[in-house]
């Protein structure tokens, strides 16, 4: 008896009887900045949701990869170690294969093109899909254009041809490189700048704020080619393991504060990726334009293997159908 009272006076006293009810979720991002958009939109949903409970649930987010790479902090959350997660959608495809459909390249034909999908039956049909796997989808955040940066200007598919290249941790990726003739190698982002400076590789691909003051890629690899050649949006990720035991109500309170950081983040995003665009051409970056056909004409292989099944199939036509 003794012995239990004093655990209980040892809970009470490190707080995590209170806990049991309140709760401060944990929250990871790879992120450096504090004013990173995705990383202020689950800064959002935590104000949000301190309201909505009366000051019951907030989240803490630790950016700065503080809590691992994307693919740690995704296996922590399907364990349940882990509350949350923003990581982009990439290193999901290897979990559940509808995450596919919105990397693929050359698919969307513009942001609001984007957006009409994944705010609508697709977004929903994705989720459901990681849901299976263990994880609720609960936004999908802005991620803009991905572009080849590199240490020579890449014109046409002519130029990638041969160039070590890092990819996300993806066989998707791997596959988009391989198309583009180049030789990929897959790697977390907070490791790519030093992989550039050393050789390792010689260009990667991302949006402006990644290339710019994000990872600043931009100071090793001087060109960046207007490639667009994915839209790959971001993902927040609640644990299913931990979500199954909260109460219907938190679970809405969740849902709707996240659903409310959407146009939060769609508004930070537009005007973060224009200051890293105007950022990285005033430090000396050379914008290239490409022949985007001699890519898109290329990557016929990635939906052969891709988007190989009769659901993925029928979704890349819905989204191609999406007006
Ligand atoms: C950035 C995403 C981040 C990814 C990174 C990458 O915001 O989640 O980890 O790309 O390329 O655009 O790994």
């Amino acid at each position: 008896m003794m012995r239990v009272s004093k655990m209980v006076v040892a809970m009470l006293a490190a707080g995590a009887i209170a806990s049991a009810s309140a709760t401060e979720f944990r929250s990871a991002d790879i992120h450096n900045s504090d004013d990173y958009p995705t990383v202020t939109a689950v800064k959002f949903i935590s104000e949000q949701l301190s309201k909505s409970s009366g000051g019951k649930h907030s989240i803490k987010v630790f950016n700065k990869g503080a809590l691992g790479s994307e693919k740690e902090t995704i296996d922590q959350v399907k364990i349940g170690a882990l509350d949350m997660t923003r990581v982009n959608i990439s290193p999901m495809n290897s979990i559940c294969s509808k995450t596919n459909i919105p990397v693929l390249p050359f698919l969307f034909r513009s942001v609001d093109h984007l957006h009409k999908v994944l705010d609508g039956a697709i977004g929903d049909e994705i989720a459901k899909d990681c849901e299976a796997q263990g994880f609720i989808l609960l936004a999908f955040y802005d991620s803009g254009a991905r572009s080849v940066y590199s240490k020579k200007p890449v014109k046409s598919i002519a130029d990638t041809k041969g160039m070590k290249i890092r990819v996300q941790q993806s066989d998707l990726w791997v596959a988009v490189a391989n198309a583009m003739g180049a030789n990929p190698t897959p790697m977390p982002a907070g490791e790519v700048v030093t992989a550039l400076k050393t050789g390792l590789v010689d260009a990667a691909e991302n949006n402006y704020p990644s290339y710019g003051s994000g990872f600043r890629h931009f100071e090793a690899a001087k060109f960046y080619n207007l490639t667009e050649h994915s839209m790959a949006p971001e993902v927040l990720l609640f644990s299913k393991v931990v979500w199954d035991k909260l109460p219907k109500a938190d679970q809405d309170a969740i849902r709707a504060a996240a659903k409310a950081s959407v146009p939060f983040n769609r508004t930070a995003w537009s005007a973060y990726e224009k200051k890293e665009k105007d950022m990285v051409i005033a430090a000396g970056t050379t914008i290239v334009e490409v022949d985007k056909k001699s890519f898109q004409d290329a990557m016929g292989p990635v939906y052969d293997k891709f988007a190989n099944t009769p659901d993925l199939k029928r979704l890349v036509k819905a989204v191609q159908d999406t007006k």
